[in-house]
């Protein structure tokens, strides 16, 4: 007769250990997504495709940032851009290397995407909303100098 109140039991405690696991996974994810995987973004240079982006316009100007997240949301926002081919944000220069056909966008275009993800340009405010959602480290500093 004890029976059923003992599977009771042990369904409870799967049912325990399954929360717990679920929160533990929960907070791993959110260590993950934390600033500190900077060390992992490795500035890259692309000095080659010179063929491809012959038909391209390089453009360089400042954009204002702290970390490798910014980093990864300044250019994703660059990115976006339809027509934009690369796009390489350097954290200590505070300045982003854009190469875009300019058939199909402009650098007016480009400034606007990055200011909407949050960031200040030389020519675009940043989103002050976004500003506000961004992770504590990247809210940079808006005095800060850029094109550096
Ligand atoms: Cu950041």
């Amino acid at each position: 007769m004890n029976f059923s109140k003992k599977n009771n039991k042990n369904k409870n405690v799967k049912h325990m250990s399954k929360k717990v696991i679920l929160s533990i996974a929960v907070i791993a994810a959110v260590g993950l997504t934390s600033c500190k995987k900077e060390a992992k973004q490795v500035t890259e240079t692309t000095t080659t495709e010179v063929s491809k982006e012959l038909a391209m316009t390089d453009i360089s100007f400042g954009v204002r940032g702290n970390c490798g997240m910014c980093k990864t949301t300044i250019e994703k926002a660059t990115n976006s851009v339809e027509g934009v081919s690369s796009a390489t944000w350097d954290v200590d220069k505070k300045k982003i290397d854009v190469s875009f056909d300019d058939s199909k966008t402009d650098a007016m275009a480009i400034h606007n995407a990055i200011a909407a993800s949050g960031y200040d340009t030389e020519k675009a405010s940043g989103d002050l909303e976004a500003y506000n959602g961004l992770p504590g480290c990247c809210q940079y500093d808006h005095d800060m100098a850029m094109n550096q």
